[in-house]
């Protein structure tokens, strides 16, 4: 994959993820053939998979072998794809329009989509429990700790929790980022860590240093996504533009408007890669991909 151009690195990637999804995921003809159709509806055929790109990327910089990464791209996903069917519920945002096509809960049911949210989340911890994705049973025992600890309340649910409190309120600017550290943040850091992991043991300075680039570009990732929603249409971004404005939700573009917001998200891509500065070119695609997150279309 290292003399791919990043537009075919990335598609290269995506390939890889939506085979490993689909063998990992129940077969939609196994019972309860409802509820395994809907979490395979949740997550195969769409998304972007940047945050199996940043494992990816971070696993060449640690020299890790590409099926440990698949492994962890997949339970990424799958978190990620419970945490979209969750929140499109008509509890939290109450969408009908995600990924292109009719939200988990408008295909099938409300009841449908929580369980399959739910059974998403426990298939992530299942295959990273029971593939090996590093040669120390302690490292890997870590790595499943840290993922844990960045979806739940201290992580991305935490995060969702602060958004739902956020309705109507007037944030400061350190307000919203640590909602956002949290809700977006929390999962693009544990994949670019996870990835991290899957290689040969890093230097703490190493690894520090991965972390920062993560967390802004988790940062980056929200505060393109608040001008995208202002800036874009639904054909474009595949679900409803504007909705947390109508909401009455703080966003970066409510805080800073939309060419503040550009410009921080500038600032983050700079100290992103201030970041990776000690790395050779084993880093480029994660370099690569902080560019491609904060000039994204979509
Ligand atoms: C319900 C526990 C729980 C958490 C929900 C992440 C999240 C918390 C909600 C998603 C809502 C949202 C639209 C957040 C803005 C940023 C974001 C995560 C966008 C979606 O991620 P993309 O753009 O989606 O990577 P694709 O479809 O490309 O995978």
């Amino acid at each position: 994959m290292s003399g791919l151009d990043f537009a075919a690195w990335s598609r290269e990637v995506a390939g890889r993820v939506e085979s490993a999804l689909a063998n990992l995921l129940p077969s939609s003809k196994v019972a309860p053939v409802r509820l395994h159709e809907a979490m395979r509806y949740a997550v195969l055929g769409g998304g972007k998979r940047v945050r199996p790109m940043l494992a990816f990327g971070a696993g060449l910089v640690s020299g890790a072998n590409p099926d440990r990464i698949d492994v962890v791209s997949a339970a990424v996903e799958l978190i990620h794809g419970y945490s979209l069917v969750h929140d499109d519920l008509p509890c939290m945002d109450d969408d009908v329009l995600r990924r292109g096509k009719p939200t988990c809960h408008v295909q099938f049911d409300e009841a449908t989509a929580l369980l399959a949210g739910d059974a998403l989340q426990s298939l992530a911890f299942q295959l990273l429990s029971e593939n090996r994705l590093a040669d120390d049973p302690a490292r890997q025992l870590r790595m499943i700790q840290l993922f844990a600890t960045a979806c739940g309340s201290r992580g991305m649910a935490g995060g969702q929790a602060i958004d739902l409190d956020a309705v109507g309120k007037p944030l400061t600017l350190p307000e919203l980022e640590n909602m956002h550290i949290h809700k977006t943040g929390a999962l693009i850091r544990a994949s670019v860590l996870l990835g991290a992991h899957c290689g040969g043991p890093m230097a703490s300075e190493s690894l520090d240093r991965l972390d920062r680039y993560a967390k802004c570009v988790g940062l980056a990732f929200q505060v393109v996504d608040d001008v995208l929603d202002e800036e874009s249409d639904s054909a474009t971004l595949g679900k409803t533009p504007g909705k947390d404005r109508q909401a009455g939700k703080p966003t970066y573009t409510s805080l800073l408007g939309v060419p503040g917001a550009k410009r921080f998200a500038g600032e983050l891509l700079g100290e992103a890669k201030e970041a990776l500065s000690a790395f050779d070119e084993r880093a480029t695609r994660l370099r690569e991909l902080a560019d491609y997150i904060v000039r994204r279309d979509r």
